[in-house]
């Protein structure tokens, strides 16, 4: 199973995203396709589900634990092309692994334990030493944070986030590099390196007017198959909040990592907003055939959550063998 990681700040938006995650995976999933599966352990499914079912009584999930956090994963698994050719009988054999599997985790950075790692630069704790490992790299970007009063708390944290992001970057090349050239020195074949990072606009409903308006941009993301416009669209709000992230997923090799072309996807919830007053206490959700005794559906990107599962279908096939290989052999005791 290749590591991934879904990096968050505080109160980003991490916990809805997964919620509507569960949610989006189970109508696409479901039916008669089979080369698409979803998995988690129970606390991470019994977390997820519980969310959505939050989110169709117009609630949004409190805050998280960190004990919960750590805990947060999940398992897409992509049905391989030669598999789905073989007959049943055949592809349900015990020997055959029909699927490849990306391990997602979710981890709050502004947790001590990652800004331990920041300051020190000290993977000491297992779970640092879990997240180097990713190969996969999802950053959640929270759109109600972004403003253009440079001198507000707000945008300091915007910042702050954004150097954090960049260091962990570089540390996540760093660590494949000498992953690499242990496995090069072990006689063991290698292919180079390569991480694939992905950006997730969280809470795009709350983008400001004047963020947009500055940066000459117009309230509607592009679809999903014109990604060259998202990529474009995206970038010029990463150029303005996360400066230093997108340089070093633009920068090339960094120790012989490369960096693939980033991918970027929307999310949000529709949420009601009380005319000419500031809103008091928790947002409430917009639901789509909202009945009294049945409750309704959140009013939610699906599209960009269908595009997001499939963008990592050609992912989970292209990672070499030997990603997966390392991570069995990972587990082996040193003796
Ligand atoms: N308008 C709007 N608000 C959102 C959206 N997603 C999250 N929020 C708001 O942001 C708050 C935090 O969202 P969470 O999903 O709990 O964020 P988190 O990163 O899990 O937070 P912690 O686990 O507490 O660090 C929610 O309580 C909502 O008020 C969205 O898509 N639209
Ligand atoms: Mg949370």
């Amino acid at each position: 199973m290749c590591p991934c990681a879904i990096l968050g700040d505080r109160a980003s938006g991490k916990t809805t995203f997964l919620g509507l995650l569960y949610a989006a995976q189970v109508r696409y999933g479901t039916g008669l396709r089979d080369d698409f599966r979803f998995h988690a352990p129970s606390g991470s499914l019994n977390l997820m589900s519980a969310v959505y079912e939050g989110m169709k009584d117009a609630r949004f999930p409190s805050a998280t634990l960190k004990e919960e956090i750590t805990e947060l994963s999940f398992v897409f698994g992509y049905l391989r092309k030669v598999v789905g050719k073989l007959p049943v009988a055949i592809r349900e054999q015990s020997w055959v692994n029909p699927y490849s599997t990306l391990k997602f985790s979710a981890y709050d950075v502004s947790g001590e334990d990652i800004e331990e790692f920041i300051e020190t630069g000290i993977a000491s704790k297992p779970i640092i030493q879990q997240l180097l490992k990713a190969v996969v790299v999802v950053v959640m970007v929270d759109c109600s944070k972004m403003t253009i009063d440079v001198d507000t708390p707000t945008y300091k944290k915007m910042l702050k986030y954004d150097s954090t992001i960049a260091k962990l970057l570089v540390s996540f090349q760093t660590y494949k590099k000498q992953e690499y050239d242990r496995m090069v020195n072990q006689g063991m074949g290698a292919e180079a390196p390569i991480i694939y990072p992905a950006f997730v606009l969280a809470k795009f409903d709350t983008i400001r007017d004047e963020v947009l308006q500055k940066l000459g941009l117009h309230r509607g993301f592009p679809p999903v198959d014109e990604k060259r416009k998202r990529k474009d669209y995206a970038e010029a709000l990463l150029r303005v909040f996360l400066p230093q992230t997108l340089s070093q997923i633009r920068g090339g090799k960094v120790a012989g990592v490369s960096m693939d072309k980033s991918a970027y996807f929307l999310s949000y919830v529709r949420t009601e907003r009380p005319e000419g007053m500031e809103a008091v206490g928790a947002p409430k959700i917009v639901r789509i055939g909202f009945r009294p005794e049945g409750g309704g559906d959140p009013d939610f990107s699906y599209d960009e959550y269908v595009a997001f599962i499939e963008h990592f279908r050609g992912i989970a096939h292209k990672i070499p063998d030997e990603v997966r290989e390392a991570e069995k052999f990972e587990s082996v005791p040193v003796t």
